[in-house]
């Protein structure tokens, strides 16, 4: 039997990170299709997602991208998100827009082009220092469009040295996320495309790199649950950028196009002890509004994690591990499939109504007014985007 006061008080605790860059312009090579009240500089995307932790009371943290977020004086810009109520999360290093990195950034076959990349990263653990945050993410669009263009050994090494220079950079409680991607933009090969080398990478440079898993960025059909009870297991598991995806990395809304394997990998979270702060998993969302409203956009991928964190917390951990025991394959799925088809959403409301907060999160957003404040004040200057 679960339980229930263990698992409101983890769905009261938990911390979801949301991306400044969902807050801004995004799209696709086709188009990327602006939208009005969209905000023009780091501190309007602060204030917009503090609206998302305002109504959901468990996404206090955003995650900047340098230098889609660059700005004078970030311990100014972490004043700004502390009167918020929220505060600045990861810093993502960005060199995969510079024209200089067109073959390559870090794995450059130019030194000059790899020593300006390295820069960039150090640079971004300037910013760590200066906002307080622990984890610089890393990812690198690294990687080739034709067989033998690039040398496979030699780019893994310039990574590898690459990547010890940004270790040693790293202050105590400082943290190397590492995330890997199959594809895109590089259509042959990318330097880190999955998590065993983004694993092996870590395993080298030391406990405090750790290992970012994107939701958006396996091959189709991959178990991606197995991989997170994989790296928790190690204690290597860093990071999520949650998003959802039906074929490449669509960006989409978390637990919008695979709610069921969201859950899965919830549960593996929660089994493997990931809720635990003291295991130091990030939960990030890596997403991109395209065509739908941001803020309420955001607001619901985050209800979509706490359903399937509730979820996995309804799992009776008891029963599922007799029925492993005991072989009963099919009592073993259903003691699972009995907790994903519990409706949690009165759970979450009520745990809302606790805290003070509305049932409806979203719907609450909408009445509040934000949205045609933001849209009436927000004009002239240039919206941010991501600038490609
Ligand atoms: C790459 C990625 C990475 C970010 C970018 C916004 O696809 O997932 O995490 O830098 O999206
Ligand atoms: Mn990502």
């Amino acid at each position: 039997m679960t339980d229930d006061a263990m698992v409101r008080a983890a769905l009261r605790a938990q911390r979801i990170e949301t991306p400044s860059w969902a807050y801004g312009n995004s799209g696709t090579r086709f188009k990327v299709f602006a939208q009005q009240g969209v905000p023009r500089d780091p501190f309007e995307k602060i204030a917009d997602a503090a609206q998302v932790h305002a109504f959901t009371g468990v996404a206090p943290i955003v995650s900047l991208h340098i230098p889609w977020d660059r700005v004078e004086d970030y311990t100014k810009l972490a004043e700004h998100a502390r009167e918020h109520g929220v505060r600045i999360g990861a810093i993502n290093a960005n060199v995969f827009q510079d024209d200089d990195y067109m073959l390559g950034s870090v794995t450059n076959p130019d030194a000059r082009v790899r020593r300006k990349a390295i820069d960039h990263l150090l640079a971004c653990v300037d910013v760590l220092d200066a906002t307080g945050s622990r984890d610089v993410k890393l990812w690198f669009s690294d990687g080739t469009n034709y067989p033998g263009q690039g040398d496979i050994a030699t780019r893994q090494g310039h990574l590898a040295e690459a990547l010890a220079e940004v270790y040693a950079r790293l202050g105590a409680d400082q943290r190397i996320l590492l995330e890997y991607k199959l594809f895109e933009p590089a259509f042959y090969l990318t330097d880190v495309p999955d998590w065993g080398t983004a694993y092996a990478h870590c395993l080298k440079l030391g406990p405090k790199a750790v290992v970012c898993v994107d939701t958006g960025h396996h091959a189709p059909g991959t178990n991606i649950e197995f991989i997170v009870a994989f790296l928790l297991r190690e204690g290597r598991l860093g990071a999520f950028d949650f998003n959802s995806r039906f074929y490449a990395d669509d960006d989409l809304m978390v637990g919008a196009a695979d709610p069921f394997q969201l859950f899965r990998i919830m549960h593996e979270v929660v089994r493997g002890g990931g809720l635990d702060p003291a295991e130091g998993v990030n939960f990030m969302l890596d997403q991109c509004h395209n065509i739908e409203p941001k803020i309420p956009g955001q607001i619901r991928s985050v209800t979509n994690v706490q359903e399937a964190t509730a979820k996995a917390l309804l799992v009776d951990a008891g029963a599922l591990t007799d029925a492993q025991q005991a072989g009963d394959v099919l009592g073993a799925n259903a003691v699972l499939m009995d907790a994903y088809n519990t409706d949690v959403r009165p759970l979450l409301r009520e745990l809302r109504e606790e805290q003070g907060l509305a049932p409806d999160p979203v719907a609450a957003y909408h009445a509040s007014g934000y949205a045609e404040r933001i849209r009436a004040e927000r004009v002239g200057g240039t919206q941010a985007g991501w600038g490609a």
